[in-house]
C-alpha cells in the first residue's frame, strides 16, 4: 500500500467551518488537505430545532464543494438545561429532535458543551510572540481586573487574594477607555461559535442564575440531561461528545465540571453507553499541569469520538498563550502516537468508528492573515501549517511503528 492511501486510514483530517460567511471558504479548505467538515448552524438561535431542511442545505452546501460533513460542532446546550431553570424540559425535547434530524440526515457526530455561561474564554486575541504572528491569550491579571473593576461582580473581591486585587487594580488603571471596552468584548461579547454575547448588566444577570448552582448541581444537571438524551442518541446512530472547560477551571465564580480525567470517567459512568463520549481537546485539557494527556487517550480513547489538537504555553501565574502545535507544553508526539495505537486498535476488533476526525484546533495569524478579518483563533493560514505539521508528525508514527 502507499502512503496516501495509508493516510486515508488514518486520522480523519477535518476543519470547521462557520458557514457561508467564513472567510475561509471550503475551497481553501480543500486546499488544505481536509477532506471532513465540522460545521454547525449558528444561524438557528440557541434552543431552536434543528429542521431537517436546515441541516440538508449545509450538508449539500458541503458536498457540492467534494467534502462531507463530518461533525457538528456544536448543537449547544440552552442555559436553562444547566440550570434546570422552568421550563427547560421543552429544551431537552428540542434537543432530542435535532438529534433526530441529523441522524436522518447522515451525521453521527455530535460536540456539545456543558460551561456555563461562557464557552471558551480569552482576554486577549491578538498576543504578538517571537516570530511576529499573533496568539491567543488568557492573562489572569487582565481577567480579574475584568471581573473586580469592569464588571464589578458581586462577591469576586471575595475570591482574590490582597495582592491579586492590587495588581488587577494596577492593570486595569494602566488601561484607557478603549482598551477597558476592548477587554470586556473579548470576554463577553462571545468568541466565534460561543453563540451567546451579553453586555455588561446582561452579563451579571445570568450569573446569578448560578446563585444555587455548585460543581455537583452542575454535574446532576449534565448527567440528567445525558439521561435523557443518550438513548436518543443511540437510536439516531448519533456518538455525543462533550468538549472540556477552556479553560479547565472555575472561573466568574461558575462551576466548571469537565476538566479532568475524573470528569470525564464520572461522566463516562453516569451514562454507560458508547454513544456517550469525548472530545479529546489537548488545548483545554493541556492548561493542567495534573492533566496527563497521553494516559488520558490510553484510558479514556475507546470513547473519544472527535479530536481537537492544539498546544499551550503557560506559566506558574495561570496565564498561557496559544502555542505552535507541535511546541508549547503538550506532548503532541506522544498524543499523536496513543491517537495513532487507538485507531489501529479500533479497526483490529472491526469496530465501525474507525474515522477518528481529528481538527487542528485554532492557529496562529500569520503572514498575509495578519491583513485580513478573520475569526479569532480560526484563521486559514495559521491552521493550514497546524494541519501540515500534525499530518506530518501523524505520518511519520504511522511509517515508525504500523509497519
Ligand atoms: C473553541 C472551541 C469551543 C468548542 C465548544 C464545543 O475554539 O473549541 O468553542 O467549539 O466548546 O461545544
Amino acid at each position: 500500500m502507499d502512503s496516501k492511501v495509508k493516510m486515508n486510514n488514518g486520522l480523519e483530517n477535518t476543519w470547521r467551518w462557520y458557514g457561508p460567511s467564513d472567510p475561509v471558504s471550503l475551497a481553501d479548505i480543500k486546499q488544505a488537505g481536509a477532506t471532513g467538515i465540522v460545521s454547525a448552524l449558528h444561524h438557528i438561535p440557541n434552543g431552536e430545532i434543528w429542521t431537517i431542511e436546515e441541516i440538508q442545505k449545509r450538508k449539500e452546501q458541503i458536498e457540492n464543494a467534494g467534502l462531507s460533513w463530518s461533525v457538528v460542532e456544536s448543537v449547544p446546550i440552552h442555559e436553562a438545561i444547566k440550570t434546570q431553570a422552568e421550563g427547560y424540559v421543552k429544551y431537552v425535547e428540542n434537543y432530542k429532535l435535532t438529534l433526530r434530524n441529523l441522524g436522518q440526515c447522515g451525521i453521527d457526530i455530535v460536540c456539545y458543551n456543558f460551561m456555563p455561561v461562557l464557552d471558551w474564554t480569552r482576554t486577549d486575541l491578538d498576543y504578538e510572540v517571537e516570530d511576529g504572528s499573533t496568539a491567543l491569550r488568557f492573562e489572569a491579571v487582565a481577567f480579574a481586573a475584568f471581573e473586580l473593576y469592569l464588571l464589578k461582580r458581586p462577591g469576586a473581591e471575595t475570591t482574590y487574594s490582597e495582592s491579586k486585587k492590587k495588581a488587577a487594580k494596577a492593570y486595569f488603571d494602566g488601561l484607557n477607555e478603549s482598551q477597558r471596552t476592548q477587554l470586556g468584548n473579548t470576554i463577553i461579547a462571545g468568541l466565534p461559535g460561543a453563540e451567546e454575547g451579553y453586555t455588561l448588566d446582561a452579563f451579571n444577570q445570568v450569573l446569578a442564575t448560578y446563585q444555587n448552582i455548585g460543581a455537583s448541581e452542575l454535574k446532576k444537571h449534565l448527567f440528567d440531561f445525558l439521561g435523557q438524551v443518550i438513548p436518543t442518541a443511540e437510536k439516531a446512530g448519533i456518538l455525543m461528545c462533550i468538549h472540556p472547560d477552556d479553560p479547565p477551571y472555575p472561573i466568574l465564580g461558575l462551576p466548571r465540571v469537565v476538566s479532568t480525567e475524573q470528569d470525564i470517567l464520572d461522566l463516562y459512568h453516569a451514562v454507560d453507553s458508547p454513544n456517550n463520549g469525548l472530545t479529546f481537546c489537548t488545548g483545554s485539557f493541556g492548561v493542567r499541569k495534573d492533566n496527563d494527556l497521553v494516559g488520558m487517550v490510553k484510558r479514556l480513547g475507546h470513547r473519544i469520538h472527535f479530536i481537537h489538537l492544539r498546544s499551550t504555553k503557560k506559566d506558574e501565574e495561570g496565564n498561557f498563550h496559544e502555542a505552535n502545535h507541535l511546541e508549547g507544553d503538550v506532548d503532541m508526539f506522544g498524543v499523536m502516537k496513543a491517537l495513532v495505537n487507538e485507531q489501529e486498535r479500533r479497526k483490529a476488533v472491526g469496530r465501525k468508528d474507525c474515522r477518528m476526525p481529528m481538527r487542528p484546533d485554532h492557529g496562529n495569524k500569520m503572514l498575509d492573515d495578519l491583513r485580513k478579518k478573520t475569526n479569532p483563533g480560526y484563521s486559514g493560514i495559521g491552521r493550514l501549517r497546524g494541519l501540515a505539521e500534525l499530518r506530518g508528525l501523524e505520518l511519520g508514527i504511522r511509517k515508525s511503528i504500523v509497519n
